[in-house]
């Protein structure tokens, strides 16, 4: 149990979220991409770079002695694995821009993820899509919301009645297994979607625009705000196997609950055997 305000928390992040959205409007469609990371499908921008400090500043004034677990400088920590294992008491989880490769592209979908998680429990998640203006935000056992209005996971109950997100995650291996699932379940479910940004498909599994989503070898940034909201608007979030969603989490399975049996079955008959 989190001895905190939580509420002061989640204010902290709306603030940090906001001040990286203004660079993110600001900058979107031409930012010079300086770097690539785990492969030429992982890029990294000034931009990426500049939102994480400004979100590390915000969280830094309100909470100096916090640990911030960023996709922009976790390599300085020695990854996200090392972060992890030192089971920090107070721990901050950011992805300053997930979905840069739409943000370079001019494609306006991104989004700011940020968790606070006290004792490696989530505690609050607010992802934030600066284009539209749109917050989702949960606080732990206090529901999730949009703009401040109470969200909640859709009521298909059969996956042939769901609208699925996935992606196409950086890296060779991970794409060929992550595509297994599409061709399987294409022809079981309304519609597949691949928007972009992991995060922002969690957000939209909580407020029911997608019944359910998943993705393999993804990082604890692109998920941890967005499975506590998934969690908290009644849905469901485990990894490929069904095991509770923890940070250490890599395959994430989050689903409006009622399908969620169904998709992880098909799941790990089509993926589980080549992650
Ligand atoms: P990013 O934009 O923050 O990199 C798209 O399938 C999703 O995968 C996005 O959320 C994207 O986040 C994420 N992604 C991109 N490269 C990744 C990597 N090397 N490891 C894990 N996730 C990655
Ligand atoms: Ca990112």
């Amino acid at each position: 149990m989190a001895t905190r305000d939580l509420t002061v928390v989640l204010q902290v992040a709306e603030r940090a979220a906001e001040a990286a959205g203004e660079l993110i409007r600001q900058w979107s469609g031409r930012p010079e991409v300086v770097d690539t990371k785990s492969g030429p499908h992982d890029l990294v921008t000034e931009v990426d770079r500049r939102c994480e400090s400004v979100i590390r500043e915000t969280i830094r004034d309100a909470f100096p002695d916090d640990f911030i677990l960023g996709e922009e400088t976790v390599a300085q920590y020695g990854g996200a694995e090392v972060v992890l294992g030192a089971e920090h008491e107070d721990l901050w989880v950011v992805d300053p821009i997930d979905g840069t490769t739409n943000f370079v592209a001019g494609i306006p979908f991104c989004s700011v993820s940020i968790a606070y998680a006290h004792r490696g429990i989530l505690e609050v998640g607010m992802v934030y899509h600066p284009y539209l203006k749109e917050q989702f935000s949960a606080v732990r056992s206090g529901g999730a919301f949009l703009n401040g209005r109470p969200i909640r996971v859709s009521s298909a109950s059969t996956l042939s009645e769901s609208v699925l997100g996935t992606g196409f995650p950086s890296g060779e291996h991970a794409r060929a297994v992550n595509t297994k699932g599409m061709v399987d379940l294409a022809p079981r479910c309304r519609n597949i979607r691949t928007l972009g940004s992991a995060a922002l498909h969690l957000a939209y599994v909580a407020c029911g625009r997608l019944t359910g989503f998943w993705e393999t070898h993804l990082n604890p940034w692109d998920m941890a705000a967005g499975a506590l909201l998934v969690q908290e608007a009644g849905g469901q979030v485990t990894d490929i196997e069904g095991r509770p969603y923890t940070l250490e989490v890599r395959h994430v399975v989050g689903t409006n609950g009622l399908i969620h049996g169904e998709l992880l079955g098909r799941l790990k008959g089509a993926m589980a055997a080549e992650i």
